[in-house]
């Protein structure tokens, strides 16, 4: 079977991926200063993150809210209906100024979108008429779609990148600020674990402490007030762990049938691949969650950075980091699998074809 005839298919033909541009540090302190100028000269911001939102996304839509509105400024904040409600963990944090509909007059506001590697990852094409774009960011394959790309790929999160502009901009960092901030690097930084845990990312935690955080009770809100259901999901995919290539790849699929069983929804498999990475002799973890459409979302984590897993993510239009990306897909979980080894073994052991090899 080739995959590029294979039935169902839209378009999912994998592809080598393109080189990754890289920024002087001299044009990302340019960047800054866009952004900043925008910050201060323009009155009206529409803030917008990807679709299936995250801590860091939250988090940073809200911290960015904050300092806009203490700045004097209008702002929004626009979540599509699909992700309404807040996933259950994030919904302590203060709501403010949620909307799921764009404004009528988009053209008059300044829209910036927030750790969106490619603008494809949010679904409202309104969001592509508005006065001007700013695109902040951290991952290193944004795709630079806005007029104005802040991407800093050295950034844990992009909370830090707001955490920055909070100072530049000398606006107070307020404890609901603060706790924003906390939960948007304590999530994407894996509490601490992942290699992003830069230095800075623990002198900003020491920060937003002295600001009120008060971390076991930020700690019990995001991670031990769990609906039984997700623990329902976990067991699930636990109990379909399937390993490959002597143990290489860790992987669970949950189906749609999966998730109607633990009555679960697609927020509530956060998490599940810690697991799978957790797992010894594992370098790429998958988990593949199926969709109403028949669809499959994959999170891929790379363990010890041998496989830089964003480069397959991107080989089927998703993308990510070095050590966790994701991807849309309409292969089957067998033809996903064998793509998946493929490309880990492409990567480990130097095959010829990177791009895709009929099997
Ligand atoms: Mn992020």
């Amino acid at each position: 079977m080739n995959w590029l005839t294979t039935p169902n298919g839209r378009g999912y033909a994998p592809r080598a991926p393109a080189p990754l541009p890289t920024v002087s540090a001299d044009a990302l302190l340019a960047a800054r200063e866009l952004v900043l100028a925008r910050v201060r000269e323009d009155s009206r911001f529409l803030l917008a993150a990807h679709d299936g939102l995250d801590g860091d996304a939250i988090g940073s839509l809200i911290a960015l809210h904050g300092l806009l509105s203490a700045l004097g400024k209008r702002s929004s904040i626009l979540i599509g209906p699909d992700d309404l409600p807040l996933p259950t963990q994030y919904r302590f944090l203060p709501p403010d100024g949620i909307t799921s509909q764009p404004p009528p007059d988009i053209s008059e506001w300044t829209v910036v979108l927030l750790d969106c590697g490619s603008i494809e990852r949010n679904a409202t094409p309104a969001l592509r008429q508005g006065k001007h774009l700013l695109n902040i960011d951290h991952h290193h394959d944004n795709t630079r779609f806005a007029a104005v790309n802040y991407v800093n790929k050295d950034a844990s999160c992009t909370a830090e990148i707001i955490w920055d502009l909070l100072h530049e901009l000398q606006a107070t960092l307020t404890p609901a600020i603060a706790q924003a901030l906390y939960v948007a690097l304590i999530t994407d930084t894996g509490r601490f674990m992942y290699t992003n845990t830069s230095p800075t990312a623990h002198l900003m935690a020491a920060e937003l402490l002295q600001a009120g955080v008060d971390v076991p009770a930020l700690y019990r809100q995001v991670y031990e007030q769990q609906p039984l259901r997700r623990l329902t999901l976990l067991g699930i995919a636990l109990g379909q762990i399937q390993r490959f290539d002597g143990g290489q790849l860790t992987l669970a699929v949950l189906s749609a049938a999966d998730f109607d069983r633990a009555e679960a929804n697609d927020s509530d498999s956060e998490g599940i691949i810690d697991e799978l990475r957790a797992i010894k002799g594992t370098k790429v973890a998958v988990l593949a969650r199926e969709d109403r459409d028949g669809e499959h979302k994959v999170s891929l984590r790379s363990t010890d950075g041998d496989v830089d897993v964003s480069e397959i993510a991107r080989a089927l239009g998703g993308g990510g980091h070095r050590r966790a990306a994701g991807f849309t897909t309409t292969l089957t979980p067998a033809e996903l699998t064998a793509f998946l080894r493929q490309q880990i073994a492409a990567q480990l052991h130097g095959a010829t074809d990177r791009a895709y090899v009929a099997v």
